[in-house]
């Protein structure tokens, strides 16, 4: 039996966030953790999966509902990947990841692009990258129910490790970023996970959704943040969240410049200003990541944020490429459940 190799990195949001369905802009990097997925074509209808840095080995039936499971978006993506015509049955498949879970560094979405990339591959199809972003999300909307937007996907099967995406998601139209070399961005895990799984990241979905019908726009990161403050008759829970989503789609348009003109600083205080945003209008922190945040500015950082879908997970920080082992050492001295897990740039 032939076996079919891919490999997609894990991505850290460096600013954008909650925009990805709300019309907006985002510009994630991909980082040097990565996940390798290897697939066997199977004629019957099971999905066998054995995983390293996952919980173990599971074997489930391709027309099963999802479960609540770790495996649950291998199982929908191979169901993806028959929708798609690259498969026809099952598979069995074989994860090696290096992306730690519940980080908010994409290791799901990880997991179904890299199935995705290993089928096209048994297929010999020309599917593009941007087709099987598109069907991963499908795979979280549709068969696992978590309504998240297109961010992960797209930066997962189109950036190469170290290089950032500014990435339109009302458009599906993006750039590539190259980063300066002065500068890297740090990323730091918390000690505290999280799972979108967990009812918050919906509910902040939801409130943007009434936030659409409240101000009557289909995309409210395009909402002038002076209409939002001059609107009257709105919840004032639904009147922050609109607020975040408009003023972060303008940190990333602006964030973007910013390292096109090689000004770290500048990036730093957007930096700063969209962890203040997600902290206060779109309430997605938790106390331990305000405090590395916190001190990772008071440590050096140009700037610091949450980064993810909230409510734990890592931290990304913008350090002078001098300073940053230095840096880092102190951080974690600071916070003992904090770690490194990885850094792009300089
Ligand atoms: C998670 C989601 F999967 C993304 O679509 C995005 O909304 C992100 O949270 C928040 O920016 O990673």
């Amino acid at each position: 039996m032939t076996a079919f190799t891919a490999t997609v990195p894990g991505r850290v949001n460096l600013i954008g966030e909650h925009t990805d369905y709300n019309g907006g802009m985002v510009l994630p990097a991909a980082l040097s953790v990565s996940l390798t997925a290897t697939l066997i074509p199977r004629e019957d209808r099971r999905v066998g999966v054995s995983a390293r840095g996952y919980p173990g080995s599971a074997e489930r039936s391709l027309d099963e509902a999802a479960q609540g499971h770790w495996s649950d978006p291998a199982v929908g993506a191979v169901r993806e990947a028959n929708a798609l015509g690259l498969l026809h049955g099952g598979a069995s498949l074989s994860i090696r990841s290096t992306i730690p879970a519940g980080s908010g560094l994409s290791s799901s979405a990880a997991l179904i692009v890299a199935i995705l990339k290993a089928a096209r591959e048994a297929a010999e199809s020309d599917i593009p990258d941007l087709d099987l972003a598109v069907a991963a999300r499908r795979v979280e909307n549709d068969y696992i129910g978590v309504p998240c937007g297109i961010m992960d996907q797209v930066a997962v099967a189109v950036a190469r490790p170290g290089e950032a995406i500014a990435l339109d998601t009302a458009t599906l139209e993006y750039s590539l970023v190259t980063l300066p070399d002065s500068h890297s961005m740090i990323v730091i895990h918390s000690g505290y996970s999280r799972k979108l799984t967990d009812g918050r990241y919906k509910a902040r979905k939801e409130e943007c959704d009434a936030a659409r019908l409240a101000f009557g726009r289909e995309a409210i990161c395009t909402l002038d943040p002076s209409e939002i403050e001059a609107a009257t008759g709105i919840d004032e829970t639904i009147r922050r969240r609109a607020r975040h989503c408009a003023t972060e789609h303008r940190r990333v348009i602006a964030a973007r410049e910013a390292i096109d003109r090689g000004d770290m600083a500048v990036f730093g205080a957007l930096m700063n200003a969209s962890h203040i945003s997600m902290r206060d209008d779109f309430e997605m922190s938790t106390p331990p990541i305000d405090a590395l945040v916190a001190d990772a500015v008071e440590l050096g950082s140009t700037g610091a944020r949450l980064t993810g879908g909230g409510f734990g997970g890592c931290i990304v920080a913008c350090v002078s490429s001098r300073q940053r082992e230095e840096w880092q050492a102190r951080l974690v001295e600071r916070h003992p459940k904090a770690r490194y897990i990885a850094h792009i740039g300089g």
